[in-house]
């Protein structure tokens, strides 16, 4: 009897070629009427490949028994209702972690030096009247990182190459870490030139990054977000942005996803990217295989590569 697993958005290429040689895969997302092809095949559904998974899915696929990430982030999977009807959840770490700590990396120098401003000056003809003008560097600053897990570390030593003092805030001092640890983000977004973000989303860390916080880190602060939206107070942010209350900022993600506060548009001391941490071929790739060799120990009665749930 083949596997059959379900679908509901489209996943990458090479993932989706991996998983029709091995299961027989219903792309719900496809279906004319997804309801009624639901309910025939709900059933036979023995997994659930890629994220966005809400407890109302979960509840109509009784002999559901895994839920394959795609990504490292599990704030979009409802973790209790799977706990709850038994179901084991799996997500991608590790495999990420160089291509969002570059990409980092590469907001922090495109914003401290406007490079996409730049490349508009001269495109634009504007440098035949004068030069751009002079900005910041990364060299003798303070950066304070909101979660130092895996892809935290990485972005710390990147940036420690960049010359760069690194010191963070989490739940948790870590011990075996040679960064400062400040137990109250308030308080490290005060001493630090950069704030950023790289702490999981989800419940426990919404809006974290309070008008509090962003004040704190004040008209001389720099803000990047490389985690969720949800992690920001996105309207103070915003006004804080326009009114010189924040130097700066560098988005890769914002609330309301592919949604962009209008107001951010006409600003020169914004870098925006659309939520694209991970996207490399490499990663990407990567991230897919590692769902399907989850599906693939879960079948084979292994134990799962990387469990969430
Ligand atoms: C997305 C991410 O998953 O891993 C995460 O948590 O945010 C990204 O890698 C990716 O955009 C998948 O669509």
């Amino acid at each position: 009897m083949p596997i059959e697993i379900l679908q509901t958005a489209k996943l990458l290429d090479s993932c989706e070629a991996a998983l029709a040689e091995r299961y027989t895969v219903h792309k719900l997302h496809l279906q004319a009427d997804p309801a009624a092809y639901l309910a025939e095949i709900a059933p036979r559904i023995r997994a659930h490949a890629g994220s966005g998974v809400k407890g109302d899915l979960i509840a109509k696929l009784p002999n559901l028994e895994i839920i394959a990430g795609f990504g490292v982030g599990v704030d979009n999977i409802d973790l209790a209702a799977a706990k709850a009807a038994n179901v084991r959840v799996t997500n991608t770490p590790d495999v990420l972690n160089d291509a969002v700590a570059e990409l980092t990396i590469g907001l922090m120098i495109s914003l401290a030096r406007r490079i996409p401003q730049g490349d508009r000056f001269v495109r634009d003809g504007k440098w035949l009247n004068g030069g751009f003008g002079l900005f910041s560097e990364l060299t003798g600053k303070t950066v304070g990182i909101l979660g130092l897990g895996r892809i935290g570390k990485e972005i710390a030593t990147r940036a420690q190459a960049m010359k760069m003092r690194v010191v963070y805030h989490g739940r948790n001092r870590q011990e075996n870490q040679p960064y400062v640890y400040y137990d109250k983000l308030v308080d490290m977004a005060r001493d630090a030139d950069w704030l950023v973000l790289i702490a999981p989303g989800g419940k426990g860390t919404d809006r974290i990054v309070s008008r509090e916080v962003l004040e704190a880190l004040g008209p001389k602060g720099m803000l990047v977000n490389i985690a969720r939206g949800t992690l920001v107070d996105e309207p103070a942010m915003v006004d804080l942005l326009v009114n010189g209350g924040l130097c700066g900022a560098a988005l890769d993600v914002f609330e309301k996803e592919p949604q962009v506060p209008e107001a951010l548009f006409s600003l020169d001391n914004v870098v925006l990217a659309p939520h694209q941490g991970s996207a490399t071929h490499q990663t990407r790739d990567a991230m897919g295989a590692l769902l399907v060799a989850n599906l693939e120990a879960h079948f084979a009665g292994e134990p799962l590569i990387s469990a969430v749930v």
